[in-house]
């Protein structure tokens, strides 16, 4: 009886003398007429194979022969050691089956930019496009672990919505029927009501910005990690935003050491990414961009370029606290210490990646909340729900929102945060 093997469990425990069989993927093949050389990819590693004229029958030799590259195969046969081959193992194959033949692949070694985009479905199947997605799922497991074990209940958010949580320019509206409605830009007003049942909650959602600017880090379709905490300040808020962080990073460098060595990351460093991070105020950071030489001033918000030059040089994560009320969102908590700034604080990750979470303590005024929302034009009708909870049983509460794709950004190293999902979508394409 022959087993079906995962490429990496062969390479870790080759099997002496047992036959084994493995399905997956041509990733390289040449061959010299009696003797084919091909690489096998599975989701789990590349195996060398070699198939040899004579040692199994003809017409299935002519198979290994006519399979291209990206053609799906299965191959059995004994592991022997080889140490020119990757993993210092190859597969001497003694059957070979070509399942499904591929045209000649359109992806080759130098491709541009574009065709790749274009090809997202095949691209996909990349080395380091796997590697990106296995990180990612190593953080996402590590985020939840982490949740789970401090009282976060997973809750299930909307995303049609009648409410702008983050402001009308990056909106996505559409017709619902014979009314508007918008792609939901955060969860975050829902997980607020979910507070009252649940105390901590937390949604991982898909969030949508209508963002025109072409950036290396503004998606149009993002996945959103959002908590929010019933009893909870902003300094509180921050710990557990600092811990959460560090639960994610430490799980992909404990999972995926590998496919981070793979991407160029320096995985020693991403050890020290544990709490407490430093805190600065938002007036000591405009001070620190000012002594840079930036023109800045007090009441300017922070931008990418900002963010860079104040994280390039650091190694963790910063904390911006006390945002200017002007620069943030109608719900954040008036920060009775310095009612100019709002109890706020955005996580910058370090080496010019830039702001991965913006999260605040939510204003549990309903007059000061009236007044924000007013001050910016809202229509309060579709907004009575959310004062509700202001007139119900408030509570002193925070929450945040984390965006997946600009911490996997951060931690694989990558150019563009459209490398961060497998189907990006930017102003520039919603295909394939
Ligand atoms: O706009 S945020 O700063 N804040 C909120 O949406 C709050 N309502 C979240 C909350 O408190 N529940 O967005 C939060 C994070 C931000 O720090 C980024 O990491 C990410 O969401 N984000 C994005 N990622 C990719 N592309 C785009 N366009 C984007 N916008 C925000």
């Amino acid at each position: 009886m022959v087993g079906i093997s995962h490429i990496k469990d062969l390479l870790e425990d080759p099997p002496a003398d047992a036959e084994v069989e493995v399905r997956g993927w041509v990733y390289r093949t040449r061959s010299s007429g009696k003797i084919v050389f091909a690489v096998i990819r599975d989701s789990t590693g590349i195996v060398q194979v070699t198939i040899k004229k004579g040692l199994l029958p003809d017409p299935e030799f002519e198979q290994a022969l006519n399979a291209s590259i990206e053609s799906s195969v299965v191959v059995r046969g004994t592991m022997h050691r080889d140490e020119r081959a990757p993993g210092g193992q190859e597969l001497r194959a003694k059957g070979f089956y070509l399942l499904g033949p591929a045209p000649p692949f359109p992806i080759t070694e130098y491709q541009s930019e574009e065709l790749l985009l274009d090809n997202r479905h095949l691209w996909i199947r990349s080395r380091e496009q796997t590697a990106v997605m296995k990180v990612k799922a190593s953080l996402l497991k590590g985020a939840r672990d982490w949740l789970d074990e401090n009282g976060f209940f997973e809750v299930t958010p909307p995303i049609f919505t009648q409410n702008a949580c983050e402001g009308g320019v990056t909106l996505f509206k559409l017709k619902y029927f014979d009314k508007e409605a918008y792609l939901s830009q955060s969860a975050q007003m829902y997980l607020e009501a979910l507070i009252f049942s649940l105390e901590r909650v937390y949604a991982l959602t898909p969030s949508f910005r209508a963002e025109k600017s072409r950036t290396t880090r503004h998606l149009t379709e993002f996945w959103h990690l959002e908590l929010e905490e019933a009893w909870m300040d902003n300094v509180g808020n921050m710990k557990i935003q600092e811990e959460l962080v560090s639960a994610m990073v430490q799980r992909s460098i404990g999972e995926r050491k590998e496919e981070l060595a793979l991407l160029g990351r320096d995985v020693e460093q991403l050890r020290s990414i544990v709490p407490p991070f430093p805190r600065v105020t938002y007036s000591q950071m405009i001070q620190r961009l000012q002594d840079k030489g930036l023109d800045i001033s007090w009441g300017c918000d922070l931008g990418a370029a900002e963010e860079r030059a104040v994280t390039e040089q650091e190694t963790i994560p910063t904390f911006v606290t006390n945002f200017p009320k002007e620069c943030k969102a109608f719900y954040m908590k008036q920060d009775p210490d310095d009612p100019r700034t709002a109890k706020c604080a955005d996580l910058l990750a370090p080496e010019g990646y830039g702001e991965i979470i913006g999260g605040s303590e939510r204003e549990t005024d309903l007059n000061i909340l009236l007044a924000r929302l007013e001050e910016q034009g809202v229509p309060l009708e579709t907004y009575q729900w959310y004062l509700d909870l202001r007139r119900y049983g408030s509570v002193p509460h925070s929450g945040f929102g984390l965006g997946v794709e600009r911490v996997l950004r951060w931690v694989c190293k990558l150019e563009h945060i459209r490398d961060a999902v497998p189907f990006p979508r930017t102003v520039a394409r919603a295909y394939p």
